[in-house]
């Protein structure tokens, strides 16, 4: 039978029909191998191709707060056509049919790793769960720590660090969501009757994939890495998310990562290293001066802004500090490296505070020249705590970099060793490095791209969140790529209206008190957003806007809800009680940065 179609052929004797999508068999029946081996997105993505033989299938079940959860796990590995070296692993997480809810959600890494546990995170919410190793060599394997970054001394694997900058993370999805569409048959199917020249009749078939199937809602949620990971995803692929929660990213790749040696090249340059008992007195000094300058003393720094603008450090100068000897860390986000620490006890010195200050400033070249921004004013100085004790001279030495090394020694130098030393090093060399890092891997790792508008088109929705006290990705990094969005997707508004516009679909919310991706010991009064996946999707599905974020205080005397004002508003309290979100303008220019030491803008 040959099938002579054509329009005027067929005319009268098609019948275009749009079949209603089937809901799904059971699980256990789409849930074997046979089953999925029909339903892979084999066909999602020129030059990826699926590698049958790793395809792996079974079920499982997840409880997680008291409800049990039926999924069907499906694993397998795709190659890049004509590569030979960059197959990638995903893995999807898919719930039971009587639960899914027609959302797929991607999840991200932190560190060095592209993905954080197993993404199972979904279940909840009704919604496929993804990850990605980015073609490390597995789940477990990482970025820089396992060498998968440098093939031999001088040859950095650029499609590792390709698909580390954004590609894995933009193929899980687009494979991933359409899986999703196969394992639920949301497609509509459209079965077209055609009738042969030689008069026999025949169905042909297709599937549409946007148009007339169900909706499939997708989102993307991670912090720290996973945060730069997710703005990767936004800034590139505009209609990839409906929502996104992406907190305290490490964005802005190449000054982030170099940043990290900074607070040791202080040191270094002061010559002085204090006890970490010492910066860690310095802290405490700051949250006990500048916590009731919001107005309600809590124990939380709620507006860091303010102590900038009214406290002095030199005001420390003198203060007595006392830390018993340890065995393990001091709690300060990393004192002694894991290694003992001796009693330390002392008053606080004007080198000590001017380290703290120095770092506090931020990078600037010898030219004087701003080049990077730094933690807010109350985070604790994690990057300087790591110094050790050097039991034999009775002296404190420099912190290991740590992640400045492996970026530095690894990426940007092609060393496979990195024991690098720093000796020699000054601000100079960080800011080389940051303009060497950022021209080099600005289309991959550094993730600072501001014209949103094909996520803006799209009517993609963003939360975007970042602990005030965050000691590992400074939280002006947030507000000043959100600042840039606004200034590069609103040229013509003036500052209001261009905020305006923008939190109609991209909001920023600075945590009063909070660390990195975490609570702070330090702080432990401040609030921690609730559920921030359920609040983006209420965005996105029923139009809820976030006008403040949710969150909730567990400890202290003020325990209960909390909101978390959006940028540029920020929080103040009349006698504890009571918070306004208040326009501040001289807070507000507080946190608006110009980096002079590059002749170009930085994004
Ligand atoms: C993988 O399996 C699918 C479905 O069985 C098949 O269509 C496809 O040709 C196979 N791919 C390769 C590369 O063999
Ligand atoms: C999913 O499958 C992979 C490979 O088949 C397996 O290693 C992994 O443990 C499974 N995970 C879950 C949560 O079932
Ligand atoms: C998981 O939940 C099911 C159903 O609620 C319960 O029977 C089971 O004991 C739970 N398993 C664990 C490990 O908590
Ligand atoms: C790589 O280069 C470094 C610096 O030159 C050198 O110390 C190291 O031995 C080299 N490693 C190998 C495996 O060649
Ligand atoms: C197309 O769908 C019709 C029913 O809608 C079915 O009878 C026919 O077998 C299908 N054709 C193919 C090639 O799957
Ligand atoms: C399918 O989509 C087309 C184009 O949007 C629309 O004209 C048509 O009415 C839709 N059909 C159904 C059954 O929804
Ligand atoms: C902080 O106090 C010191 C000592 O009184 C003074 O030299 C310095 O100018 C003050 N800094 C600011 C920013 O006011
Ligand atoms: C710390 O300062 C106090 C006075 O404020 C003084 O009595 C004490 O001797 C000082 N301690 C050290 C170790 O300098
Ligand atoms: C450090 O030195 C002291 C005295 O010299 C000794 O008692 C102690 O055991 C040493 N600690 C370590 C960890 O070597
Ligand atoms: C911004 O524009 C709005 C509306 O045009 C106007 O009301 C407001 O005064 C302007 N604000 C500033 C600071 O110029
Ligand atoms: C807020 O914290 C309190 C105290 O721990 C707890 O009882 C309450 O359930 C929390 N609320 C939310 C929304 O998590
Ligand atoms: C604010 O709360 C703190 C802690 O409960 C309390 O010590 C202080 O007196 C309160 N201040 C006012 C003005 O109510
Ligand atoms: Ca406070």
């Amino acid at each position: 039978m040959t099938i002579a179609f054509t329009l005027a052929a067929a005319a009268g004797a098609v019948l275009a029909n749009a079949m209603p999508a089937p809901r799904a068999a059971s699980l256990d029946t789409l849930c074997t191998s046979s089953s999925v081996a029909g339903l892979l997105p084999y066909d999602a993505i020129l030059g990826v191709t699926i590698v049958n033989s790793t395809v792996g299938v079974n079920t499982g079940t997840y409880n997680s707060s008291g409800t049990q959860y039926s999924y069907c796990n499906v694993t397998f590995q795709y190659e890049h056509d004509g590569v030979s070296d960059a197959d990638v692993w995903v893995q999807y997480i898919l719930p039971d049919p009587s639960t899914f809810k027609n959302r797929y959600l991607s999840t991200g890494g932190g560190g060095n790793a592209i993905n954080s546990g197993v993404p199972t995170n979904g279940l909840a919410y009704g919604a496929v769960g993804g990850r990605t190793d980015g073609g490390f060599g597995g789940f477990d394997a990482e970025f820089d720590t396992d060498g998968v970054d440098v093939l031999a001394n001088g040859t950095v694997n650029i499609w590792v660090i390709k698909l580390f900058g954004y590609l894995a993370h933009h193929e899980m999805a687009v494979l991933g969501k359409q899986l999703t569409r196969n394992f639920y048959s949301l497609d509509a199917t459209i079965s077209t009757e055609v009738t042969s020249g030689d008069g026999t009749t025949n169905y042909v078939n297709t599937t549409s994939t946007e148009t007339n199937g169900t909706r499939l809602y997708s989102y993307y949620q991670a912090c720290s890495e996973g945060g730069r990971e997710g703005w990767s995803q936004l800034q590139r692929f505009g209609d990839q998310f409906d929502g996104a929660v992406v907190g305290a990213p490490a964005f802005r790749y190449a000054h982030q990562q170099a940043n990290h040696m900074f607070s040791a090249v202080v040191e270094q340059t002061l010559d002085y290293v204090p006890p970490p008992c010492e910066l860690e007195a310095i802290v405490t000094a700051i949250i006990d001066a500048c916590d009731p300058l919001d107005g309600r003393t809590d124990g939380v720094i709620s507006r860091s802004d303010l102590c900038l603008l009214n406290f002095n450090l030199t005001s420390v100068i003198g203060t007595s500090y006392y830390c018993a000897a340890s065995t393990a860390s001091s709690g300060m986000g990393g004192n002694g490296g894991g290694s003992s620490a001796p009693e330390q006890s002392g008053n606080v010195s004007a080198l000590g505070v001017e380290v703290a200050q120095t770092i506090l400033d931020g990078l600037h070249d010898s030219n004087g020249n701003k080049a990077y921004l730094s933690w807010a004013i109350g985070a604790s100085f994690a990057d300087a705590t790591s110094s050790t004790y050097n039991n034999a001279t009775g002296k404190w030495e420099l912190p290991d970099i740590g992640i400045a090394a492996t970026w530095i020694g690894r990426v940007l130098l092609g060393l496979q060793e990195t024991d690098m030393s720093l000796t020699g090093i000054d601000y100079d060399q960080i800011v080389d490095w940051m303009y060497y890092g950022w021209q080099n891997y600005f289309d991959t790792l550094h993730t600072t791209w501001p014209d949103l508008s094909p996520l803006n088109n799209a009517g993609g929705k963003v939360i975007h969140y970042h602990g005030e006290a965050d000691n590992s990705v400074p939280v002006g990094s947030s507000v000043h790529y959100y600042e840039t969005v606004a200034s590069t997707m609103y040229p013509s508004l003036n500052y209001t209206e261009a905020h305006t516009a923008l939190a109609e679909w991209y909001r920023l919310y600075l945590i009063p008190g909070a660390a990195h991706c975490a609570t702070n010991s330090l702080q432990p009064n401040g609030p921690w957003p609730t559920d921030m996946l359920s609040q983006v999707i209420s965005w996105v599905e029923d139009g809820v806007v976030p006008t403040t974020l949710s969150a909730n205080v567990t400890e202290g005397d003020f325990i209960g809800s909390q909101d978390i004002c959006a940028w540029p508003l920020r929080p103040y309290w009349n006698s504890n009680t009571s918070m306004v979100c208040q326009y501040d303008q001289a807070s507000i220019d507080t946190w608006q940065y110009t980096f002079p030491a590059f002749k170009l803008p930085v994004w």
